[in-house]
C-alpha cells in the first residue's frame, strides 16, 4: 500500500457541496481507500485575483494504482464534475491536484511529484497539516516549518 495525498479545490457553483460529493467520488476510486479526509477551508484566491473564494481541502489515501493511474482516475473525477479547463489558474467546478505519493519525487511532462508549489500555499498546507502535523515534504523538510511563511494567506476554517 502506498500513501498518496490529494488537494481539492473548487470556486464555481455550491463549492462546499461539490468538495464533499468529491471525498465520496475518491472513496470509490478503484484500488483506493481514503484513509482521512481534512476539514473544509474557504481560501483567497492565489495566482488570478479576480475570481470568486474557494473552498480548498485535502484527502488522504491509501492506494495500489500507481502515480501516473491515480493521476489518470482523479482528472477522470473532474471530467464527471463538469470541469471545462478554460484559463490557466482560473475558476473550475473541481480542481484534484495530486500532491504527494509516498516519499517519490516524479518528474513527468503532466506530473510533477512532490507538487512543486504545496509549500508555498496556505490552502494546501493547513489542510495538509490538519491531517500528517509531523509530514516531511520530500526535498522540503517538515512542514510546519513551512506554514508560518504563508500566514498572511487568506484562509478560514469552514
Ligand atoms: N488553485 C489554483 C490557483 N489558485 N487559489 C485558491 N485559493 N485555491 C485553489 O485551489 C487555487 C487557487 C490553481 O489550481
Ligand atoms: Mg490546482
Ligand atoms: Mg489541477
Amino acid at each position: 500500500m502506498n500513501i498518496a495525498y490529494v488537494a481539492l479545490g473548487a470556486n464555481l457553483g455550491d463549492p462546499a457541496s461539490t468538495i464533499r460529493a468529491a471525498f465520496g467520488a475518491l472513496a470509490n476510486l478503484p484500488e483506493s481507500r481514503v484513509v482521512h479526509c481534512s476539514s473544509l477551508y474557504r481560501t483567497a484566491p492565489v495566482g488570478i485575483l479576480d475570481q470568486p473564494e474557494f473552498v480548498n481541502a485535502v484527502a488522504m489515501l491509501e492506494t495500489t494504482l500507481a502515480p501516473e493511474a491515480l493521476l489518470d482516475a482523479l482528472l477522470e473525477v473532474e471530467q464527471r464534475f463538469g470541469r471545462i479547463r478554460a484559463e490557466k489558474n482560473g475558476p473550475r467546478t473541481l480542481d484534484l491536484d495530486l500532491l504527494l505519493y509516498d516519499d517519490q519525487f516524479v518528474d513527468l511532462p503532466r506530473l510533477t511529484l512532490p507538487h512543486p508549489r504545496l509549500h508555498l500555499r496556505a490552502f494546501v498546507l493547513q489542510p495538509l497539516a490538519e491531517l500528517a502535523p509531523d509530514l516531511i515534504i520530500p526535498g522540503r523538510g517538515r512542514i510546519a516549518a513551512w506554514l508560518p511563511a504563508v500566514a498572511n494567506q487568506g484562509i478560514v476554517l469552514l
